[in-house]
């Protein structure tokens, strides 16, 4: 009986395997006559249930039907594989061009910020870096801002409250209303001078370029998240004077906007310089005839600088009188807006990358 059933499932499973098309209807077939659950497989599990004489009998039929239908199985598979579109699709054609990677580029600030690295070095200039986060002390005390005075206002601050970690290290940090230290997000890349000071003896000449953070409305010209570049150059007594100051100013403008550009030196107060400048440029979107980016004055404000005042040497640890050097801080996203002519402040870091594709 089961020699007969064996034989039947056998010559019916080759019968509908001809009548097989497609690799779903394979699929089905496979389940029906090679699956765990098939008839033949229940046979073939049945086989210890049976006499040994039948054993004898049933079990190499059961195997070499199974063996013979697995057999043209996987020809049929073959045979479909060849014919299916699948296949078609996943065949590698080693001689097709490649399709190139999508890569990213340098944002239009860091090609600014490089170029500006390259002319500095060149002419000698070491490069520095400071937090971002500051305290108190070297974004404000050390260069001579007056406590509580107004001066201090003159930078809109974002001040971080004192946290402290969650207990346990678990749950949500807590404000720490003692704490006597302030942090803030600098304010300017001018935080880093004395820090420098602090552990470098004169003659040195360095910038300083970074990002800064202030609280203020954005407009065309300002951000709240915006790059600076701080130069420091200090020598003993005279060596540095406002002569090289102004020699250093011009050759940096004239090899990166590779012609002349229009400056314009104005008398201004910051505490720790002394004298003191605002310096602006000729405004490159209009050529200085005006226009909203400029606000119709045909100039941009491009920073402040000034002969270092002894005061802040004094908090550096140096002593008073002994040495002389010039500082600035300039705006290192408006002198990018003026290479590039970007009307609006607002678009470097709007994360447009219709815009960022352009660089
Ligand atoms: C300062 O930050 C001083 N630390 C500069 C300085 C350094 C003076 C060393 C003397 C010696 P001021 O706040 O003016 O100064 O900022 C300098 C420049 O940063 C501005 O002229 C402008 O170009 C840029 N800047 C300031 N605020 C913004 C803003 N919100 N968005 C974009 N650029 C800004």
């Amino acid at each position: 009986m089961l020699q007969e059933r064996i034989t039947q499932i056998k010559e019916e499973g080759e019968k509908a395997l001809q009548a097989v098309k497609t690799t779903a209807e394979l699929e089905v077939w496979e389940v029906k006559y090679l699956g765990r659950k098939s008839e033949l497989n229940d046979i073939l599990k049945g086989l210890k249930d049976l006499t040994p004489e039948e054993k004898r009998v049933v079990g190499p039929l059961g195997n070499a039907a199974k063996q013979a239908l697995f057999t043209a199985f996987e020809k049929a598979q073959g045979t479909l594989l060849e014919k299916s579109s699948d296949f078609e699709k996943e065949r590698i054609d080693v001689t097709a061009p490649g399709v190139p990677a999508p890569v990213g580029h340098t944002h239009p600030i860091t090609i600014v910020e490089n170029e500006i690295q390259d002319i500095f070095t060149s002419l000698g200039f070491a490069v520095a870096d400071g937090p971002e986060v500051e305290n108190e002390h070297y974004n404000f005390d050390a260069l001579n801002f007056p406590k509580d005075h107004p001066a201090r206002d003159m930078q809109d601050t974002f001040w971080l409250a004192s946290l402290n970690p969650p207990a346990g290290g678990e749950g949500g940090f807590e404000e720490n209303k003692k704490s006597k230290e302030k942090y803030l997000p600098r304010t300017h890349t001018s935080n880093v001078q004395v820090r420098y000071m602090e552990t470098h003896t004169p003659p040195f000449r360095i910038i300083i370029p970074g990002r800064t953070f202030r609280n203020e409305a954005t407009d065309a010209t300002h951000e709240h998240t915006f790059h600076q570049f701080e130069c420091l150059m200090v020598g003993v007594a005279d060596e540095v004077s406002v002569a090289t100051f102004k020699y250093v100013a011009e050759t940096f403008f004239e090899q990166f906007f590779g012609k002349q550009v229009n400056v314009r030196l104005r008398p201004g107060f910051f505490p720790f310089t002394e004298p003191s400048f605002e310096f602006d440029i000729s405004c490159s979107i209009c050529d200085g005839k005006g226009c909203p980016t400029c606000k119709q004055s045909g100039w941009i404000e491009l920073g402040g600088a000034g002969m270092v005042n002894q005061r802040v040497f004094e908090a550096a640890g140096y002593p008073r009188g002994k040495y002389q050097g010039f500082a600035w801080g300039f705006g290192m996203t408006r002198l990018a807006m003026m290479k590039y002519k970007i009307s609006d402040i607002r678009l470097l870091m709007s994360g447009d990358l219709r815009f960022i594709r352009q660089f």
